[in-house]
């Protein structure tokens, strides 16, 4: 089994985690790194991490590499046995995935930070704003348990590399009025597995992210619609994103401020009001490539 992966990438952690939590025996490509990155192109015409390479099944997108461990490694399970906490376990996820890391991605301004002086005024107020409503979710949530949904579950796995980020960001919760988030993310710390994690960002900060020369890309954080494909064939989520990308549609970070169909269905929410809509819409859509 191989995994595309990349230290920084938060959608690529929890996946690796959740290889190591089910004790699987994987090789681990740096996708991102100009040297992995045409190995990506071939089996991800998106160009992104995490993939999956199973025997000759080729797996995108994170929760749907997940879902796929799950079915086909079902020992050390990520998902709770019981339906509801399932349930729950997956809209942990969700947020995590789409939510978390759509501030956490806009207040890094893409993994890069912003050149001194540069970032919008107003930014970590609404991203500290749009957070705590879920920071007193997850409070609630952890009043009678350590666990979210009762053990440890993708919930954690996926959320745990946002918490780190949330920190690192200035825009984290309040150890006094959240002591039992703080708690379980100290718990987390704990394991082997988000230890490792760690780790792993920590080096790659340190030895590759301070030099990263990356050419400008489009972003896409839209949640590719195809989950799997055979080796070789492209999937239909790629093709469409290449088509409304080249078209300058909203496949640019879809789920994030600068879709279309995002901006539509999150104008209440703080993080973007914050911004008037044309200035939002010019805000920078394009990262940088390893
Ligand atoms: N929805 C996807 C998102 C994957 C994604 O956005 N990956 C980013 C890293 S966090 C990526 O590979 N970007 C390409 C790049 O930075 O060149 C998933 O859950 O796997």
């Amino acid at each position: 089994m191989t995994l595309y992966d990349n230290a920084f990438s938060p959608f690529a952690r929890k996946v690796r985690m959740v290889l190591e939590h089910k004790r699987l025996v994987f090789e681990a490509i740096d996708g991102l790194t100009p040297s992995g990155h045409a190995k990506l192109a071939a089996v991800n015409p998106r160009v992104e991490v995490p993939v999956l390479v199973d025997g000759d099944l080729i797996v995108v997108n994170s929760s749907h590499i997940v879902a796929y461990l799950e079915h086909r490694y079902p020992e050390h399970p990520v998902y709770p046995a019981d339906p509801v906490a399932r349930v729950a376990a997956l809209a942990w996820e969700r947020i995590a995935d789409t939510l978390l890391d759509a501030i956490t991605h806009d207040v890094s301004n893409g993994g890069f930070g912003f050149p001194p002086g540069t970032r919008p005024a107003g930014l970590l107020e609404a991203a500290r704003d749009d957070l705590a409503s879920i920071f007193a979710d997850l409070e609630r949530t952890l009043a009678d348990r350590d666990f979210l949904c009762g053990t440890l579950s993708i919930a954690e796995l996926a959320l745990f590399p946002q918490l780190t980020a949330v920190k690192l960001l200035d825009i984290g919760y309040d150890g006094a009025t959240h002591p039992r988030l703080l708690a379980c993310y100290k718990r987390l710390r704990q394991l082997d597995v988000c230890r490792a994690d760690l780790e792993r960002t920590q080096a790659f900060l340190r030895d590759i992210g301070a030099n990263l020369q990356r050419p400008a890309r489009i972003v896409w954080r839209a949640i590719a619609s195809s989950g799997c494909s055979r080796a070789g064939s492209m999937g239909g989520s790629s093709r469409r994103s290449r088509r409304d990308a080249s078209r300058g549609r909203g496949v640019i970070k879809g789920h994030t401020c600068c879709g279309r169909r995002a901006m539509r269905r999150q104008r209440s929410s703080s993080l973007y009001s914050a911004f008037p809509l044309p200035m939002r819409r010019a805000r920078p859509t394009v990262a940088r490539q390893h």
